[in-house]
This record gives C-alpha cells, sequence and structure tokens, in this order.
C-alpha cells in the first residue's frame, strides 16, 4: 500500500451508510453493515471506498451536519466498529476515505453551543457573525443552498450566522486560525485510526468574503440547463463572495502538509459550483501541494449526456487545469440517478447502463460509482409521506429532492432486499427487487457482471488509469477518444444510440481487444457497432 500514486485513475465506490445493510434491525445500515458488504465492493474490483458520513450527528442533513468529528454516531456504531471497518477494508485491498464535512457543523456541535452563547465568549468568532442592516434585514444578499436567505437570526447574539446549507448547518469562521487549528486536529484524528484519504465535503464553500460584499445577479445569458433547479434562486447569483475565496489555497497546502505527514494518503475535493467548477477543480488540484483530485459536478447535472458534452467537458477542463485530476461521476447521494436522469425513454435499460459504465470508466481522470449503480437502479419515485431530506421538502413539488437515489441497496430479491429486517428508513421499490445483487450475480449479460467484467479489462491497461485523451473526429451519436500512456495507445469508441452505428478506424494498425463485454465487427478498416456498443484497440 505504499503506491502513492494510487488514486491516479482510482476507481472509488460512494457508500451511503444509512442504505447500505442495517445489522441491528432499526431499519438503517450501519458500520457492521458495511463490513459485512466489503467483499462485494472488492469483487467489483474498485480500489477505494468513500463513506459518508457517519459522525455524531442529529441527522438534519443525514450526517452532513456533524456535532463530534470524532466519534461515530450511535446509529451507525462505535469507533470500534470503524477500525472493524478498516482492518477488513485492507484485508480485502480497499483503501477507506471518509467524508469531512469540514465548512459547517452542526448547530449542535459544542463549538456552536458556545459560539452563539455571547459576543465575547473563546469561540465567538469560530463561525461567521454579522449584525443587521439598519432596518433589520440580513448583512448581505447570499442565499443558501437549500433555499432562503443564507443568513439566520440568533435571539441570543442579536446577530445573524451564516449558514450555506439549512440553518441547523452554521458555517465555520476559516478566516480564523484557530478553527484551522481544530480542523487539522480532526484530519490528524482520522489518519492517525488508519484511514486512506477523505473526500472533502463542499471544499470551495470553506472561506468567505470578509467583507461581506453582495453576490451580482448572473446575466440571463449564463443560466443554463446545469443551474437547474430553476425554482431555486441561489442558481441566479454569481458565486463571487460567498465562497471560492482565495484564502482557501493556503489552508489547503495545510491540509496537504498533514497529509504528507502519513504514507500515500489521497484526497478529493468536492467542488460544488455550476458557473466556474472546472476551472476551481483545475486550481485546488495544481501544483501537487493542495488536494489531489477534485469531484466534478459537470456529469452530475441534468444536462443531457452527448458525445459532444462529454467532449467539451474534458477537453474545458484539459485547457484550463492541464495539471489538474478531475474525478469524475455519473451518480451520487445527491442526484438522480443517472440512468433515469438520461435514459427515462430509453428501451434497452441494461444496454444503456453498460455503456455508460464503460464510458465513465474510460474517461482520463478517477472514477466514483455510487452503491446501487452497479445494478443499474433507477431513481425511486416516492410519496410525499416518504420523504425525509429537508431539501426535497422545501421545494416539492418542482424539486422532488434527493431520496430517490438513497433508497436501501437491494442485495436479495426479498421484499426487504435483503437489507434490514425491519421496515427500512427509505422504502425499497419493488421494481428494484429484480435487479438485486443475487439475481444479478453470475449473469454474464447482467448490469454487475458488466461492471465487475470492465473494471478487470480496465486494469490491464495503465492507459485507461493514467493516460492522455485526445479526441478522434466522429459523428454523434459516435464518441472516439485515444488514451496514451508511454508506448501503450488505446482507441475507444462508444456508441451513445439505440440505433447501430459505424466509424472509420483511425488506423490501418489496430488490434481489436477483448474482455470487455462488447461485440463489434471490424473489417476493411470499418468499425461496426450494435446500439448502445462499444469497441477497444490497440493502436501500433
Ligand atoms: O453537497 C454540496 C452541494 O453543493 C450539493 O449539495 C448540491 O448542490 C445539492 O445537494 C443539490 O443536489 C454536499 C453533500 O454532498 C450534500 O449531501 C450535503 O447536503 C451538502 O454538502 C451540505 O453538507
Ligand atoms: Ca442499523
Amino acid at each position: 500500500t505504499a503506491d502513492k500514486d494510487w488514486w491516479r485513475g482510482a476507481v472509488i465506490y460512494q457508500i451511503y451508510p444509512r442504505s447500505f445493510q442495517d445489522t441491528n434491525g432499526d431499519g438503517i445500515g450501519d458500520l457492521k453493515g458495511i463490513t459485512a458488504r466489503l467483499p462485494h465492493v472488492a469483487a467489483l474490483g474498485a480500489d477505494a471506498i468513500w463513506i459518508s458520513p457517519f459522525f455524531t450527528s442529529p441527522m438534519r442533513d443525514f450526517g452532513y451536519d456533524v456535532s463530534n468529528y470524532t466519534d461515530v454516531d450511535p446509529i451507525f456504531g462505535t469507533l470500534k466498529d470503524f477500525d472493524a471497518l478498516i482492518a477488513e477494508a485492507h484485508r480485502l485491498g480497499l483503501r477507506v476515505m471518509i467524508d469531512l464535512v469540514l465548512s459547517h457543523t452542526s448547530d449542535q456541535h459544542r463549538w456552536f453551543v458556545e459560539s452563539r452563547s455571547s459576543r465575547s465568549n473563546a469561540k465567538a468568532d469560530w463561525y461567521v457573525w454579522a449584525d443587521s442592516r439598519p432596518d433589520g434585514t440580513p448583512p448581505n444578499n447570499w442565499l443558501s443552498i437549500f433555499g432562503g436567505s443564507a443568513w439566520a437570526w440568533d435571539p441570543t447574539r442579536l446577530q445573524y450566522y451564516l449558514h450555506n446549507f439549512l440553518t441547523s448547518q452554521p458555517d465555520l469562521n476559516l478566516h480564523n486560525p484557530q478553527v484551522q487549528e481544530a480542523l487539522l486536529a480532526v484530519e490528524r484524528f482520522w489518519l492517525e485510526r488508519g484511514v486512506d484519504g477523505f473526500r472533502l465535503d463542499t471544499i470551495n464553500f470553506y472561506f468567505h468574503d470578509r467583507e461581506l460584499r453582495d453576490n451580482p445577479a448572473l446575466a440571463p445569458e449564463r443560466r443554463n440547463a446545469s443551474t437547474a433547479p430553476a425554482v431555486n434562486p441561489y442558481n441566479y447569483q454569481e458565486h463571487i463572495y460567498d465562497k471560492n475565496r482565495p484564502e482557501n489555497l493556503d489552508f489547503l497546502k495545510r491540509f496537504r502538509a498533514v497529509m504528507e505527514e502519513f504514507p500515500a494518503i489521497a484526497a478529493v475535493g468536492e467542488v460544488g459550483d455550476s458557473q466556474r467548477g472546472l476551472e476551481i477543480a483545475g486550481e485546488y488540484t495544481s501544483g501537487g501541494d493542495k488536494v489531489q483530485m477534485c469531484y466534478a459536478f459537470e456529469f452530475l447535472a441534468p444536462d443531457p449526456l452527448t458525445p459532444e458534452r462529454v467532449a467539451e467537458v474534458l477537453r474545458d477542463f484539459q485547457k484550463v487545469a492541464p495539471e489538474g485530476w478531475a474525478c469524475w461521476a455519473f451518480a451520487n447521494h445527491d442526484v438522480v440517478r443517472h440512468v433515469s436522469r438520461w435514459g427515462s425513454d430509453v428501451a434497452d435499460h441494461a444496454g444503456h447502463a453498460k455503456l455508460l459504465a464503460s464510458l465513465l470508466m474510460s474517461l482520463r481522470g478517477s472514477v466514483c460509482i455510487y452503491q446501487g449503480e452497479e445494478l443499474a437502479l433507477p431513481e425511486a419515485e416516492l410519496a410525499y409521506e416518504d420523504l425525509q431530506d429537508p431539501y426535497g421538502i422545501q421545494f416539492w413539488p418542482d424539486f422532488k429532492g434527493r431520496d430517490g437515489c438513497r433508497t436501501p441497496m437491494v442485495w436479495e430479491s426479498l421484499p426487504d432486499g435483503g437489507f434490514s429486517s425491519t421496515k427500512p428508513w427509505l422504502p425499497i421499490p419493488e421494481a428494484h427487487l429484480p435487479q438485486a445483487v443475487a439475481i444479478q450475480e453470475g449473469d454474464p449479460a447482467s448490469v454487475l457482471e458488466h461492471y465487475r467484467r470492465f473494471l478487470h479489462f480496465r486494469k490491464a491497461y495503465p492507459a485507461f488509469a493514467k493516460g492522455d485523451i485526445e479526441f478522434v473526429e466522429t459523428r454523434a451519436p459516435l464518441l472516439g477518444f485515444i488514451r496514451t500512456h508511454g508506448n501503450e495507445r488505446l482507441f475507444c469508441l462508444f456508441n451513445m444510440g439505440d440505433e447501430p452505428a459505424a466509424a472509420e478506424s483511425p488506423s490501418d494498425e489496430i488490434e481489436p481487444l477483448d474482455g470487455h463485454g462488447f461485440i463489434s465487427d471490424l473489417r476493411d478498416n470499418k468499425i461496426s457497432l450494435p446500439a448502445w456498443g462499444a469497441f477497444f484497440a490497440r493502436l501500433a
């Protein structure tokens, strides 16, 4: 495990602990459940797991509101359970990345309890406090992603505090050096406990403008599909002052310096910004002294996934950050499951899912796979009464929230999905049961076996993980590119459409590869692909 570069091109499997596996019959997944199911992740061929937050929390945002950074919430288990999880992961050859939410805490965190108690306590400046404007309104026009002003009134301090997310998620003031020290101590705590890295939640929200200047409105011509849901006015501001501040670079360097005290640690920063995401991701991952990877939102947005869009995003990133490293994902716990987002009208559900999986795992960058993605689970349709996500409850029915991608894993085709012995915290859709792990396992035509096969294939050719990428002239719905690493040149061609398609071979000297599960035909320099087909070859 000394390979310092393991993260470059790694495939990271994201686990949402509430919904992975329940072991004590309370309907909520737990750390013991993760440990029990790690063989599934290892068999898939992933390099690492990223576990969404399991720290002590009142769970207003299901763990993204932390009230104690250095303990496990009793719902999920104990620190001892976590130690056992790490040991088992390492035994199976999996690295463990944990999700640190450093931009804000829960309002139940003792730091905030103290900070809000007066204007003169020792932690008075640990959060972002400001006086109202003379008319009593909030200090400026900053908005919360979850709706309304980003400022909440505190009746004790008679001041507003900043919250980019829920009012129960007050923003820490990282301009205060003591806050930085406290967060670096959290980092060290988990490194000493044996984690291999971090997913850093909302990494570009760490610092705000100290002068509290108003954000400008987003010019109408710059509004696009990825600024949806249009119902949320947050998407119509230019986020210059509430986040993305230059002071962040120095903090990230300090964070990295602590990582460097331990062997082979890697971090992926989540850059939430639908306007300048790639640029910021590039900035944070260049120079070798901040984070290694940034998690980009480009393919998590509602925009349709077309060959042009894929090429444009990858080229743009290359252009703004030739030295940077992205981590791509099609799915996570915040967005509509991608097979539904992009394929609601697709007849061949499995074919579509397999093509997308292989495309994702062939791009230059690292990759995150979200639990259930390997089963091609569609978005769950939930009734308003079943909703748990405060974001969904707030914007229903224009935006249905994030519960539809957070329903429990389906391990077996039983009514409880093999997830729990009792009623789960979110219902398991009946339609998910025929896609359970136990049903797909061993069926070479299944999506699950395709993920396993493709990950295995991908490992045999280092160009997939580490190579450069160069796009080849192709006509939609085809997408073609060449991945180059040393003397290895791999040509990858994808048919992103539901009709057969054909393309010219980019070279006479081409050696088709197999073992990836797709069937195609190469004759007289012409490559013919079936609907949702792909072709891989080595070029001389
Ligand atoms: O998400 C940050 C973020 O910007 C996204 O939340 C996104 O805008 C939103 O979920 C709408 O889809 C991270 C976590 O992934 C998310 O679960 C948390 O709610 C959020 O931070 C606050 O900690
Ligand atoms: Ca449980």
